[in-house]
C-alpha cells in the first residue's frame, strides 16, 4: 500500500531527530499492544474482548472502589486478562521500540522507555530498562501484608485469590486515586526533563499523569511527536502528529533512523 506523502514527511522529521538526539524519551499506552490483540481501555471493536466480559467497562473494573465492593469479579477479569496476555505476541511495533533503543543506544545516547501497559509486551518484544508507570499484572501482592507474589505462584483455583497471610491479592497494578510508583515518576520527570526527543505512542493521552510528560518535555525544549491511529488531546500539543498504527509507523521510523545515521553520523 502506497503511503501518503504527509505522513511521509512526519515519519521523516521524527527520524531526523531520534538519529540527532543525545536522549530520547518514550511514553507508550494500550494502543501499542492493540496489534497483539490485548484489548485497549477506550477504544469500541469487536477486538474488545469475549461475549463474557464484553458487557462490563473496563474503566469501571479498573479501580479501587471496584475490587473492594466485589473482588471476586474484579480478579476473574483480572485472570482473564492474564490469560490472554499469556497468549499474545509482542507485534512489529513492540520490536520496532527495541530496535530503536538499540540504535540509539549503540551509538551513545539515551533512551527511556515509560510505559502505562501491564501487559509486559515491550520486555518480551526485547526492550530493557522498562519503566511501567501502572504497574504489572505479572505480580500481586497481599492487600494485608504488602507481600508481592508472582502471579504464576498464584493457583487461582479461589476467587478473589489469598495470600500466605490470608490477605485478599490483588493485581500489583495502579487504579484511580492510587499513586504511581515514586521511582517511575523520577525517573519519567527525570527523562522528559532531559530528552531531546519525547514520543508518546498509542494511548488517548487523557490519563494523568503519564500524560502531561510530553508536555513537560516540550516545554522544556524537547521536540515532541505522536503516533497514534486516532486524533487525541495530545495532538495540537506536540510538533509532529502522525495519525497511523504503531506496528506500521514505528518500523518505517526505524528504518529512517539507521539510514540517517549513515548520512549523519557525528552531527549533533
Ligand atoms: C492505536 C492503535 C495502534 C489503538 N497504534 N494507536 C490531572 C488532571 C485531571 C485528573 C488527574 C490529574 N492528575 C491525576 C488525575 C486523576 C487520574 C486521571 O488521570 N484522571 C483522568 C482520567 C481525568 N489519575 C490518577 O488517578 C492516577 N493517579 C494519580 O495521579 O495519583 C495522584 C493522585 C491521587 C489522587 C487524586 C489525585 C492525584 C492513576 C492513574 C491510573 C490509571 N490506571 C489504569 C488501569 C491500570 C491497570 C490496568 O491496566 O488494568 O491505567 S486506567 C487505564 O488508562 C490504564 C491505562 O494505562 C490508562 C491509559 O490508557 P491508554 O493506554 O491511553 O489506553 P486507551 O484505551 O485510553 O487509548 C488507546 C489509544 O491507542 C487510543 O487513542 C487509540 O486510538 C490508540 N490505538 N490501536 C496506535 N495499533
Amino acid at each position: 500500500m502506497p503511503h501518503d506523502d504527509a505522513q511521509g514527511t512526519a515519519i521523516e522529521e521524527v527520524a531526523r531527530r531520534v538519529a540527532r538526539a543525545k536522549c530520547v524519551a518514550v511514553v507508550t499506552g494500550a494502543g501499542v499492544s492493540a496489534e497483539s490483540g490485548v484489548a485497549t481501555f477506550r477504544d469500541a471493536g469487536p477486538e474488545q474482548g469475549d461475549a463474557l466480559w464484553s458487557r462490563y467497562d473496563p474503566m469501571q473494573l479498573a479501580t479501587i472502589d471496584a475490587f473492594n465492593a466485589d473482588p471476586e469479579l474484579v480478579t476473574r477479569w483480572y485472570h482473564w486478562r492474564f490469560s490472554r496476555c499469556a497468549h499474545v505476541k509482542p507485534n512489529p511495533g513492540h520490536v520496532a521500540l527495541a530496535e530503536l533503543q538499540r540504535v540509539v543506544e549503540s551509538r551513545g545516547g539515551e533512551f527511556v522507555l515509560l510505559t502505562q501497559n501491564i501487559d509486559g509486551l515491550h520486555q518480551a518484544g526485547g526492550s530493557t530498562g522498562v519503566v511501567e508507570l501502572h504497574g504489572t499484572i505479572l505480580t500481586w501482592r497481599c492487600v494485608k501484608t504488602g507481600e508481592h507474589v508472582s502471579i504464576h505462584d498464584i493457583p487461582f483455583d479461589v476467587f478473589p485469590p489469598r495470600s500466605r497471610a490470608g490477605g485478599l491479592l490483588r493485581p500489583n497494578v495502579v487504579w484511580f486515586g492510587e499513586v504511581l510508583p515514586e521511582d517511575a515518576v523520577e525517573r519519567a520527570q527525570d527523562a522528559a526533563s532531559r530528552c531531546d526527543v519525547f514520543l508518546t505512542i498509542g494511548t488517548s493521552g487523557v490519563v494523568y499523569p503519564a500524560a502531561s510528560f510530553v508536555q513537560f518535555a516540550g516545554d522544556r525544549g524537547a521536540f515532541t511527536a505522536e503516533v497514534n491511529k486516532d486524533p487525541t488531546p495530545l495532538s495540537h500539543m506536540v510538533d509532529v502528529s502522525i495519525m497511523g498504527r504503531s506496528g506500521e509507523v514505528m518500523p518505517r521510523v526505524v528504518e529512517r533512523v539507521r539510514g540517517i545515521g549513515g548520512l549523519d553520523a557525528g552531527h549533533t
